[in-house]
Protein backbone atom coordinates (compact mmCIF):
# COMPACT_ATOMS: atom_id res chain seq x y z
CA UNK A 1 0.00 0.00 0.00
CA UNK A 2 1.32 3.18 -0.51
CA UNK A 3 1.29 5.43 2.49
CA UNK A 4 2.29 2.65 3.88
CA UNK A 5 4.67 3.51 7.24
CA UNK A 6 7.47 1.22 8.07
CA UNK A 7 7.29 0.39 11.68
CA UNK A 8 4.12 1.78 12.18
CA UNK A 9 0.71 0.31 11.35
CA UNK A 10 -2.03 3.48 10.87
CA UNK A 11 -5.26 2.19 12.71
CA UNK A 12 -8.70 4.31 13.49
CA UNK A 13 -10.63 3.64 16.32
CA UNK A 14 -14.65 3.39 15.09
CA UNK A 15 -17.73 2.70 16.84
CA UNK A 16 -19.16 -0.18 14.45
CA UNK A 17 -22.74 0.73 13.48
CA UNK A 18 -23.67 3.35 15.33
CA UNK A 19 -20.48 5.29 14.29
CA UNK A 20 -21.52 8.32 11.63
CA UNK A 21 -18.00 7.67 9.92
CA UNK A 22 -18.19 4.74 7.63
CA UNK A 23 -15.69 2.27 6.78
CA UNK A 24 -15.08 3.50 3.34
CA UNK A 25 -14.67 6.89 4.34
CA UNK A 26 -12.35 5.55 6.98
CA UNK A 27 -9.93 3.74 4.00
CA UNK A 28 -10.09 6.76 2.13
CA UNK A 29 -7.58 8.68 4.21
CA UNK A 30 -4.66 6.19 4.56
CA UNK A 31 -6.12 4.18 7.49
CA UNK A 32 -5.42 0.13 7.60
CA UNK A 33 -6.76 -1.40 10.51
CA UNK A 34 -9.62 -0.55 12.67
CA UNK A 35 -9.94 -0.20 16.31
CA UNK A 36 -13.39 -1.36 17.47
CA UNK A 37 -15.00 -3.77 20.39
CA UNK A 38 -18.36 -5.46 20.27
CA UNK A 39 -19.86 -2.28 22.09
CA UNK A 40 -23.31 -3.39 22.21
CA UNK A 41 -22.47 -6.70 24.36
CA UNK A 42 -23.37 -5.82 28.44
CA UNK A 43 -19.93 -5.50 30.12
CA UNK A 44 -19.81 -8.98 31.71
CA UNK A 45 -20.80 -11.28 28.79
CA UNK A 46 -19.20 -13.12 26.54
CA UNK A 47 -18.19 -12.31 23.18
CA UNK A 48 -19.47 -14.52 20.89
CA UNK A 49 -17.17 -16.06 18.22
CA UNK A 50 -19.35 -15.39 15.43
CA UNK A 51 -20.21 -11.77 16.09
CA UNK A 52 -16.80 -11.19 16.28
CA UNK A 53 -16.29 -13.08 12.78
CA UNK A 54 -18.65 -10.91 11.19
CA UNK A 55 -17.30 -7.48 12.08
CA UNK A 56 -13.92 -8.71 11.10
CA UNK A 57 -15.47 -9.62 7.90
CA UNK A 58 -17.05 -6.31 7.50
CA UNK A 59 -13.70 -4.32 7.94
CA UNK A 60 -11.77 -6.89 5.81
CA UNK A 61 -14.52 -6.50 2.99
CA UNK A 62 -13.91 -2.64 3.13
CA UNK A 63 -10.10 -3.32 2.37
CA UNK A 64 -8.79 -3.05 6.81
CA UNK A 65 -7.75 -5.29 8.98
CA UNK A 66 -9.59 -5.60 12.44
CA UNK A 67 -5.98 -4.88 14.53
CA UNK A 68 -7.15 -3.89 17.74
CA UNK A 69 -9.43 -4.88 20.27
CA UNK A 70 -10.36 -1.29 22.02
CA UNK A 71 -12.11 -2.63 24.77
CA UNK A 72 -13.18 -6.04 26.34
CA UNK A 73 -14.22 -3.97 29.61
CA UNK A 74 -13.33 -5.46 33.67
CA UNK A 75 -16.67 -5.70 34.77
CA UNK A 76 -16.70 -3.77 38.22
CA UNK A 77 -16.81 -6.67 40.11
CA UNK A 78 -13.38 -7.69 38.97
CA UNK A 79 -12.18 -4.48 40.13
CA UNK A 80 -14.09 -4.29 43.59
CA UNK A 81 -13.53 -7.86 43.96
CA UNK A 82 -17.01 -9.17 44.34
CA UNK A 83 -18.46 -12.79 44.87
CA UNK A 84 -18.80 -13.22 40.95
CA UNK A 85 -15.83 -12.24 40.58
CA UNK A 86 -13.81 -15.34 39.36
CA UNK A 87 -17.24 -16.42 36.98
CA UNK A 88 -16.80 -12.97 35.35
CA UNK A 89 -12.87 -13.31 35.03
CA UNK A 90 -14.10 -17.08 33.18
CA UNK A 91 -16.61 -14.99 31.04
CA UNK A 92 -13.15 -12.89 30.21
CA UNK A 93 -11.51 -16.22 29.52
CA UNK A 94 -13.95 -17.50 27.04
CA UNK A 95 -13.85 -13.73 25.25
CA UNK A 96 -10.41 -14.23 24.76
CA UNK A 97 -10.74 -17.34 23.30
CA UNK A 98 -13.40 -16.58 20.92
CA UNK A 99 -11.23 -13.72 20.08
CA UNK A 100 -7.85 -15.58 19.25
CA UNK A 101 -9.88 -17.84 17.68
CA UNK A 102 -10.64 -15.25 15.10
CA UNK A 103 -6.74 -13.60 14.50
CA UNK A 104 -7.29 -10.96 17.31
CA UNK A 105 -4.92 -10.32 19.24
CA UNK A 106 -3.98 -7.20 20.90
CA UNK A 107 -6.30 -6.15 23.49
CA UNK A 108 -7.19 -3.48 25.40
CA UNK A 109 -8.66 -2.80 28.75
CA UNK A 110 -8.09 -0.62 31.81
CA UNK A 111 -8.42 -0.66 35.33
CA UNK A 112 -10.19 2.14 36.62
CA UNK A 113 -13.08 2.03 39.13
CA UNK A 114 -16.29 3.49 38.24
CA UNK A 115 -15.66 6.03 35.72
CA UNK A 116 -13.30 6.10 32.79
CA UNK A 117 -12.00 9.23 30.78
CA UNK A 118 -13.13 12.15 32.75
CA UNK A 119 -13.51 15.86 30.75
CA UNK A 120 -15.85 18.54 32.32
CA UNK A 121 -16.68 20.29 28.99
CA UNK A 122 -16.33 18.58 25.52
CA UNK A 123 -17.13 21.82 23.56
CA UNK A 124 -14.07 24.47 24.69
CA UNK A 125 -13.38 26.58 22.28
CA UNK A 126 -9.71 28.22 21.56
CA UNK A 127 -8.73 31.41 19.71
CA UNK A 128 -8.61 29.30 15.99
CA UNK A 129 -12.05 28.63 16.25
CA UNK A 130 -11.77 24.94 16.78
CA UNK A 131 -13.31 22.75 19.63
CA UNK A 132 -11.64 20.58 22.05
CA UNK A 133 -12.22 18.77 24.76
CA UNK A 134 -11.30 20.90 28.79
CA UNK A 135 -11.16 19.18 32.04
CA UNK A 136 -11.77 21.77 34.57
CA UNK A 137 -10.48 20.71 37.78
CA UNK A 138 -13.50 22.94 40.00
CA UNK A 139 -16.33 21.94 38.01
CA UNK A 140 -15.36 18.52 38.97
CA UNK A 141 -14.84 18.85 42.69
CA UNK A 142 -18.67 20.67 42.12
CA UNK A 143 -19.62 17.56 40.45
CA UNK A 144 -18.42 15.54 43.34
CA UNK A 145 -19.62 17.43 46.62
CA UNK A 146 -22.74 19.06 45.11
CA UNK A 147 -23.83 16.85 42.48
CA UNK A 148 -23.05 13.47 43.67
CA UNK A 149 -22.95 14.35 46.93
CA UNK A 150 -20.43 11.64 47.98
CA UNK A 151 -20.17 11.01 51.72
CA UNK A 152 -16.57 12.13 52.85
CA UNK A 153 -15.91 14.42 49.91
CA UNK A 154 -15.66 17.42 51.59
CA UNK A 155 -13.06 16.51 53.92
CA UNK A 156 -11.22 15.41 50.99
CA UNK A 157 -10.83 18.98 49.91
CA UNK A 158 -9.30 22.26 51.64
CA UNK A 159 -11.85 25.12 52.82
CA UNK A 160 -10.92 27.37 50.04
CA UNK A 161 -11.54 25.01 47.26
CA UNK A 162 -14.91 23.93 49.06
CA UNK A 163 -15.71 28.01 48.78
CA UNK A 164 -14.64 28.26 45.16
CA UNK A 165 -16.92 25.17 44.28
CA UNK A 166 -19.55 26.26 46.29
CA UNK A 167 -19.52 29.65 44.35
CA UNK A 168 -19.41 28.08 40.82
CA UNK A 169 -22.08 25.54 41.54
CA UNK A 170 -24.23 28.52 42.59
CA UNK A 171 -22.94 30.00 38.85
CA UNK A 172 -23.87 27.19 37.61
CA UNK A 173 -27.76 26.95 38.56
CA UNK A 174 -29.64 24.13 37.34
CA UNK A 175 -29.32 24.08 34.25
CA UNK A 176 -25.52 23.93 34.56
CA UNK A 177 -25.48 21.45 37.09
CA UNK A 178 -27.43 19.21 34.39
CA UNK A 179 -25.07 19.74 32.10
CA UNK A 180 -22.21 18.99 33.66
CA UNK A 181 -23.47 15.53 34.49
CA UNK A 182 -24.72 15.23 31.10
CA UNK A 183 -20.82 15.80 30.14
CA UNK A 184 -19.02 13.30 32.69
CA UNK A 185 -21.16 10.68 32.75
CA UNK A 186 -23.81 10.12 30.20
CA UNK A 187 -21.60 11.57 26.90
CA UNK A 188 -17.96 10.78 27.75
CA UNK A 189 -18.85 7.27 29.92
CA UNK A 190 -22.25 6.35 27.55
CA UNK A 191 -20.48 5.42 24.25
CA UNK A 192 -17.51 3.20 25.83
CA UNK A 193 -19.18 1.80 28.66
CA UNK A 194 -22.72 0.92 27.85
CA UNK A 195 -24.02 3.43 30.54
CA UNK A 196 -27.78 3.25 29.50
CA UNK A 197 -28.88 6.24 31.53
CA UNK A 198 -30.19 9.31 29.60
CA UNK A 199 -31.49 11.31 31.94
CA UNK A 200 -28.98 13.38 34.73
CA UNK A 201 -30.84 12.14 37.79
CA UNK A 202 -30.87 8.68 36.31
CA UNK A 203 -27.14 9.05 35.68
CA UNK A 204 -26.24 10.24 39.62
CA UNK A 205 -28.32 7.35 41.11
CA UNK A 206 -26.13 5.00 39.12
CA UNK A 207 -23.16 6.29 39.92
CA UNK A 208 -23.74 6.26 43.74
CA UNK A 209 -24.64 2.65 43.14
CA UNK A 210 -21.26 1.89 41.33
CA UNK A 211 -19.44 3.87 43.78
CA UNK A 212 -20.68 2.32 46.88
CA UNK A 213 -19.20 -1.15 46.93
CA UNK A 214 -15.47 0.77 46.90
CA UNK A 215 -15.70 1.86 50.37
CA UNK A 216 -12.50 2.28 51.61
CA UNK A 217 -10.67 0.97 48.67
CA UNK A 218 -7.06 1.45 48.67
CA UNK A 219 -4.30 1.47 46.07
CA UNK A 220 -3.10 -1.63 47.38
CA UNK A 221 -6.05 -3.42 47.47
CA UNK A 222 -7.06 -2.54 43.81
CA UNK A 223 -3.85 -3.83 42.79
CA UNK A 224 -4.30 -6.54 44.67
CA UNK A 225 -8.04 -7.16 42.86
CA UNK A 226 -5.77 -6.42 39.64
CA UNK A 227 -3.40 -8.73 40.52
CA UNK A 228 -5.93 -11.79 41.29
CA UNK A 229 -7.46 -10.76 37.45
CA UNK A 230 -4.07 -10.93 35.55
CA UNK A 231 -2.96 -14.21 37.33
CA UNK A 232 -5.84 -16.04 35.57
CA UNK A 233 -5.69 -14.28 32.31
CA UNK A 234 -2.35 -13.77 31.33
CA UNK A 235 -1.46 -17.71 31.24
CA UNK A 236 -4.20 -18.41 29.08
CA UNK A 237 -3.51 -15.19 26.94
CA UNK A 238 0.03 -16.51 26.59
CA UNK A 239 -1.46 -19.29 25.43
CA UNK A 240 -3.57 -18.10 22.82
CA UNK A 241 -0.60 -15.52 21.44
CA UNK A 242 -2.73 -12.65 22.71
CA UNK A 243 -1.34 -9.48 24.24
CA UNK A 244 -3.66 -7.45 27.11
CA UNK A 245 -2.41 -3.86 26.94
CA UNK A 246 -3.95 -1.97 30.23
CA UNK A 247 -4.99 1.76 29.11
CA UNK A 248 -3.20 4.69 31.05
CA UNK A 249 -5.41 6.19 33.91
CA UNK A 250 -7.19 9.04 32.50
CA UNK A 251 -6.40 11.53 34.29
CA UNK A 252 -3.74 9.91 35.95
CA UNK A 253 -4.44 9.92 40.13
CA UNK A 254 -7.43 9.03 42.61
CA UNK A 255 -10.95 10.32 42.16
CA UNK A 256 -13.64 11.04 43.78
CA UNK A 257 -11.83 8.99 46.51
CA UNK A 258 -11.44 5.95 44.08
CA UNK A 259 -7.83 5.00 43.58
CA UNK A 260 -5.96 4.80 40.71
CA UNK A 261 -2.94 2.30 39.63
CA UNK A 262 -2.07 3.16 36.02
CA UNK A 263 -1.09 6.42 36.03
CA UNK A 264 2.85 7.03 36.51
CA UNK A 265 6.05 4.94 36.49
CA UNK A 266 6.30 3.54 39.82
CA UNK A 267 2.37 2.55 38.71
CA UNK A 268 3.80 0.82 35.37
CA UNK A 269 7.11 -0.40 37.70
CA UNK A 270 5.32 -2.40 39.81
CA UNK A 271 2.62 -3.82 36.88
CA UNK A 272 5.46 -4.87 35.27
CA UNK A 273 7.91 -6.54 38.31
CA UNK A 274 5.32 -8.60 39.95
CA UNK A 275 3.30 -9.79 36.59
CA UNK A 276 6.01 -10.04 34.09
CA UNK A 277 4.72 -12.44 31.70
CA UNK A 278 4.93 -11.12 28.25
CA UNK A 279 1.32 -11.38 27.80
CA UNK A 280 1.22 -8.34 30.16
CA UNK A 281 1.45 -5.36 27.73
CA UNK A 282 0.46 -1.77 27.93
CA UNK A 283 -1.47 1.10 25.70
CA UNK A 284 0.64 3.65 25.13
CA UNK A 285 -1.70 7.08 25.83
CA UNK A 286 0.34 9.71 25.56
CA UNK A 287 -2.39 11.82 26.27
CA UNK A 288 -2.98 10.32 29.48
CA UNK A 289 0.30 10.50 30.78
CA UNK A 290 0.81 13.87 29.65
CA UNK A 291 -1.91 15.14 32.14
CA UNK A 292 -0.11 14.95 34.91
CA UNK A 293 2.80 17.27 34.39
CA UNK A 294 5.00 15.57 36.81
CA UNK A 295 5.11 12.22 34.56
CA UNK A 296 8.30 12.59 31.42
CA UNK A 297 6.36 10.68 28.89
CA UNK A 298 8.96 10.04 26.40
CA UNK A 299 11.15 8.65 29.06
CA UNK A 300 8.20 6.25 30.27
CA UNK A 301 7.98 5.08 26.36
CA UNK A 302 12.07 4.06 26.86
CA UNK A 303 11.49 2.43 30.25
CA UNK A 304 8.48 -0.19 29.10
CA UNK A 305 9.23 0.16 25.80
CA UNK A 306 9.01 -3.65 24.85
CA UNK A 307 5.55 -3.56 26.67
CA UNK A 308 3.91 -1.71 24.40
CA UNK A 309 1.55 -3.36 22.39
CA UNK A 310 -0.54 -0.16 21.02
CA UNK A 311 -0.08 3.66 20.69
CA UNK A 312 -2.25 6.81 21.14
CA UNK A 313 -0.58 9.71 20.04
CA UNK A 314 -2.01 12.70 21.28
CA UNK A 315 -0.88 15.55 24.02
CA UNK A 316 -2.54 17.70 26.74
CA UNK A 317 -1.62 21.29 27.80
CA UNK A 318 -1.79 21.45 31.53
CA UNK A 319 -2.73 24.94 33.19
CA UNK A 320 -0.70 24.52 36.50
CA UNK A 321 -4.01 24.52 38.68
CA UNK A 322 -4.99 20.92 37.64
CA UNK A 323 -6.77 21.57 34.57
CA UNK A 324 -5.84 20.59 31.11
CA UNK A 325 -7.01 20.79 27.78
CA UNK A 326 -6.71 18.72 24.67
CA UNK A 327 -3.84 20.57 22.71
CA UNK A 328 -2.76 19.85 18.88
CA UNK A 329 -1.17 16.42 18.59
CA UNK A 330 2.15 18.25 17.98
CA UNK A 331 1.43 20.87 20.80
CA UNK A 332 1.17 20.41 24.33
CA UNK A 333 3.00 18.77 27.23
CA UNK A 334 4.30 15.93 24.58
CA UNK A 335 7.46 16.32 22.75
CA UNK A 336 5.82 14.42 20.16
CA UNK A 337 9.11 14.20 17.86
CA UNK A 338 11.11 12.79 20.76
CA UNK A 339 8.10 10.00 22.02
CA UNK A 340 7.83 9.14 18.23
CA UNK A 341 11.72 8.72 17.92
CA UNK A 342 11.86 6.42 20.94
CA UNK A 343 9.20 4.28 19.17
CA UNK A 344 10.86 3.49 16.17
CA UNK A 345 13.62 2.57 18.20
CA UNK A 346 11.53 0.04 19.92
CA UNK A 347 9.93 -1.27 17.05
CA UNK A 348 13.16 -1.49 15.17
CA UNK A 349 15.12 -3.40 17.94
CA UNK A 350 12.11 -6.30 17.54
CA UNK A 351 12.82 -6.60 13.96
CA UNK A 352 12.69 -5.84 10.44
CA UNK A 353 8.73 -6.86 9.76
CA UNK A 354 7.08 -5.93 12.97
CA UNK A 355 4.81 -2.89 13.34
CA UNK A 356 3.37 -1.37 16.06
CA UNK A 357 -0.37 -0.76 15.69
CA UNK A 358 -1.28 3.40 16.26
CA UNK A 359 -4.13 5.30 16.60
CA UNK A 360 -4.46 9.20 16.53
CA UNK A 361 -6.57 9.72 19.99
CA UNK A 362 -9.04 12.30 20.12
CA UNK A 363 -8.84 15.10 17.45
CA UNK A 364 -10.26 19.02 17.78
CA UNK A 365 -14.11 19.54 15.92
CA UNK A 366 -13.02 21.88 13.20
CA UNK A 367 -14.74 22.77 9.83
CA UNK A 368 -17.83 20.30 8.98
CA UNK A 369 -17.10 18.59 12.14
CA UNK A 370 -19.71 20.98 13.66
CA UNK A 371 -22.23 19.45 11.32
CA UNK A 372 -21.80 15.91 11.63
CA UNK A 373 -22.67 13.91 14.98
CA UNK A 374 -20.05 12.38 16.59
CA UNK A 375 -19.15 10.80 19.77
CA UNK A 376 -16.89 13.37 22.26
CA UNK A 377 -13.10 13.45 20.92
CA UNK A 378 -13.95 11.22 17.92
CA UNK A 379 -14.43 13.72 14.76
CA UNK A 380 -13.79 13.07 11.59
CA UNK A 381 -12.12 16.11 10.66
CA UNK A 382 -10.06 16.70 13.55
CA UNK A 383 -8.80 13.38 13.70
CA UNK A 384 -7.91 12.99 9.88
CA UNK A 385 -5.74 16.31 10.57
CA UNK A 386 -4.00 14.61 13.08
CA UNK A 387 -3.32 11.75 11.46
CA UNK A 388 -2.02 13.72 8.86
CA UNK A 389 0.35 15.49 10.98
CA UNK A 390 1.48 12.09 12.71
CA UNK A 391 2.14 10.22 9.90
CA UNK A 392 4.08 12.82 8.26
CA UNK A 393 6.41 13.19 11.39
CA UNK A 394 6.23 9.37 11.39
CA UNK A 395 7.61 9.26 7.49
CA UNK A 396 9.91 11.79 7.84
CA UNK A 397 11.38 10.22 11.41
CA UNK A 398 11.51 6.78 9.93
CA UNK A 399 14.28 7.91 7.40
CA UNK A 400 16.90 7.30 10.14
CA UNK A 401 15.80 3.98 10.68
C1 LIG B 1 -11.59 7.54 25.54
C2 LIG B 1 -10.73 6.38 25.62
C3 LIG B 1 -10.99 5.42 26.76
C4 LIG B 1 -10.26 4.12 26.50
C5 LIG B 1 -10.47 3.07 27.55
C6 LIG B 1 -9.64 1.86 27.27
O1 LIG B 1 -11.57 8.23 24.58
O2 LIG B 1 -9.40 6.73 25.58
O3 LIG B 1 -12.34 5.19 26.89
O4 LIG B 1 -10.68 3.57 25.30
O5 LIG B 1 -10.16 3.58 28.79
O6 LIG B 1 -10.07 0.79 28.03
Amino acid sequence: MENRLKHIEKTWRWFGATDSIRLEEIRSIGVEGIVTALHHIPNGEVWPAEEIDSLRKEIESHGMHWTVVESLPIHEEIKWGGPRRDELVLNYIRSLENLAACGLKTVVYNFMPVIDWIRTDLHHRLPDGSEVLYFRRIDFVVFDLFILEREGAATEYPPEVRDEARRRYQALGPDGAAALVDTVIIRTQGFIDGISASRPDEAVALFRERLAPYRDMDPDRLFGHLRHFLEAVLPVAERLGIRLAIHADDPPGPVLGLPRIVGNETDLERLFRELPSPANGLTFCAGSFSADPRNDVTRLVRRFADRIGFIHLRSTRTLGNGDFYEAGHLEGNVDMPALVKAILEEVRRRGPDVRLPMRVDHGARILSDFQRDHHPGYPLLGRMKALAEMSGLIAGLEREF
